[in-house]
């Protein structure tokens, strides 16, 4: 009871330095005031309520199969204890996944109570050496520490503790424990309890892996307090970073020994190797949501059954983690809420007539999106205009349609159509519904061909051709518009070398004038020939 007390005790304990660890420098009296505009959920036993899983377990086969394992433990056996628990002074049990009173399953180490979990023995293999545990969060936590209260055996000599951060893919070293300093070096490459330097250092610690306490010792990882940031977590992307997990895994390498690991020969004694094992009462996981700055609570206090605790994101952001802008909240780019800025996302404008919208840093750039107090302010372009409307704030009527004057752009009726002859027209003026000229149009009822076009209502274009043309400098690239009356010539009106292509009875530059023998140009009438308007092709040479 008294060492249950002080477990409770140090959480406690850890719970308030938590809470010290990701305040700002600048020390105010309430959570929220110390994080600035940062907004950030509290603390909660991220164990609690995780999946678990072990990779071999004490009372069943690698299968799940029931089966019962002798162990002993490292401590001598009780004098008054059951007869049958005594072997040879020590004090030993067995294991078996059936009986209630026998099993130790992994979910024992997170259901809260005195009840633990318990590898296989090494009797049973020395493969057992190696053992995972993995909790799977659920989803993206900042980790701030981690309390491992070990059962019936000592701390592990040998393991990692390991994080994912892509829910259990790939896992990465957290923290390194190991018995000696030569060890943290050989097998870890790190320098064995070293300064932390930076936020994202991984420690090889030698305390946690001492013998002593034979039974219930524990393991207390903090991953903030001691870094360089802990004092400026909202301005520490490092240490942001260092802290994620969606998962853990406690990958333990060799149990303790009594008599070391050096004595090979005892290792194939199961006697000895009885003794050899992990086994671990609680695990206490102290996080919270990911909410980049941007919630004051996890989900779950609003409904505990939801095992998703998800963040209640405030500042017009969205997503699990809070790491988008809303639909319609698109006008400046998502950013994570600072000490200094909540950074909030802003709303389109989009004047009632689309409900999301996107951010275009070129549209930023060019300046052309009005925000919602009506300055060219970001970036946002709207999705899906409705009501007959277009443009990157809905702000305009699609083609052949018009707002008259004193419409309001908000208005869903206010984009009416033209009434202008489609084919010559495109579309109509914003306000007045003046009929616009296709471009090949001109005059005021668009009803004559726009320069450099001929043959009303069809107004072709002239046609132009690249040539290249000689000068003192060199050779100019350039382009010729060929100029001809359309009305003496054929086809292509010109060829590719820009010279005009005449109907058989005409001629000049610009096939502009009768051939000698015709008349009434552009009839060009000969004196037997009463009407020609022959197809041959000439080229006038
Ligand atoms: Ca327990």
């Amino acid at each position: 009871m008294a060492r249950g007390m002080r477990g409770a005790h140090l959480l406690f304990g850890f719970f308030i330095l938590g809470l010290t660890l990701f305040r700002d420098a600048d020390g105010q009296q309430t959570f929220n005031d110390l994080t600035g505009f940062s907004l950030n959920p509290p603390y909660f036993n991220l164990a609690q309520g995780s999946g678990i899983s072990a990779t071999a377990t004490c009372g069943q086969d690698e299968a799940g199969t029931p089966r019962y394992d002798l162990y002993c433990k490292l401590v001598g056996g009780p004098t008054n204890g059951l007869l049958t628990q005594n072997i040879q002074g020590q004090f030993c049990d067995y294991c078996n996944s059936v009986d209630p009173n026998k099993a130790h399953p992994v979910t024992n180490a997170i259901d809260g109570t005195e009840r633990w979990w318990q590898s296989p023995p090494l009797s049973r293999g020395t493969v057992y050496n190696e053992v995972n545990v993995t909790l799977d969060l659920g989803q993206l936590f900042h980790v701030a520490y981690v309390l491992i209260k070990f059962a019936n055996s000592p701390r592990p000599d040998l393991w990692v503790l390991e994080r994912s951060v892509d829910n259990g893919k790939t896992f990465t070293p957290w923290q390194y424990f190991a018995h000696s300093a030569r060890e943290c070096i050989e097998r870890f490459g790190k320098q064995p309890n070293a300064r932390l330097l930076n936020d994202d250092d991984q420690l090889c610690i030698t305390e946690y892996s001492r013998i002593i306490p034979l039974e219930n010792g524990e393991v207390v990882i903090s991953l903030v307090n001691g870094r360089p940031g802990a004092k400026n977590f909202t301005y520490s992307p490092a240490l942001q970073d260092f802290t994620k997990a969606t998962n853990i895994r406690l990958h333990f390498l060799r149990t303790n020994t009594l008599l070391g690991h050096l004595i090979s020969k005892a290792q194939r004694d199961p006697t000895v190797t009885r003794r050899y094992y992990y086994s671990i009462k609680d695990i206490s996981i102290g996080g919270r949501c990911v909410c980049h700055g941007h919630a004051q609570m996890c989900g779950g206090g609003r409904n505990p059954d939801n095992p998703n605790r998800l963040c209640e994101c405030q500042h017009n952001t969205c997503g699990e983690s809070c790491d988008r802008c809303c639909p319609g909240f698109n006008q400046k780019p998502w950013r994570a809420a600072t000490v200094d800025n909540p950074n909030e996302c802003q709303p389109c404008q989009c004047f009632s007539h689309a409900f999301d919208c996107y951010y275009d840093p070129e549209v930023e750039k060019r300046g052309t999106s009005l925000d919602t107090f009506g300055r060219f302010d970001g970036g946002g372009v709207c999705i899906n205009c409705q009501h007959n409307t277009a443009g990157v704030n809905c702000e305009r009527c699609i083609e052949g349609f018009y707002r008259p004057y004193g419409v309001p752009t908000e208005s869903p009726t206010g984009c009416i159509p033209c009434s202008c002859d489609e084919r010559t027209t495109a579309g109509c003026e914003m306000g007045s519904g003046w009929c616009i000229c296709k471009p090949q149009f001109a005059g005021e009822n668009c009803d004559r061909c726009a320069d450099g076009h001929y043959y009303y209502p069809d107004c072709f274009r002239y046609p132009v051709y690249p040539v290249t043309t000689k000068s003192p400098a060199g050779p100019i690239v350039g382009k010729i518009t060929c100029i001809c009356d359309y009305r003496g010539t054929l086809g292509g009106i010109c060829d590719a070398l820009g010279r005009c292509l005449c109907q058989q009875s005409v001629e000049g530059e610009r096939c502009d004038r009768c051939r000698p023998g015709y008349h009434s140009f552009p009839n060009c009438r000969g004196e037997r020939d009463v009407n020609t308007k022959s197809s041959v092709l000439l080229v006038n040479d």
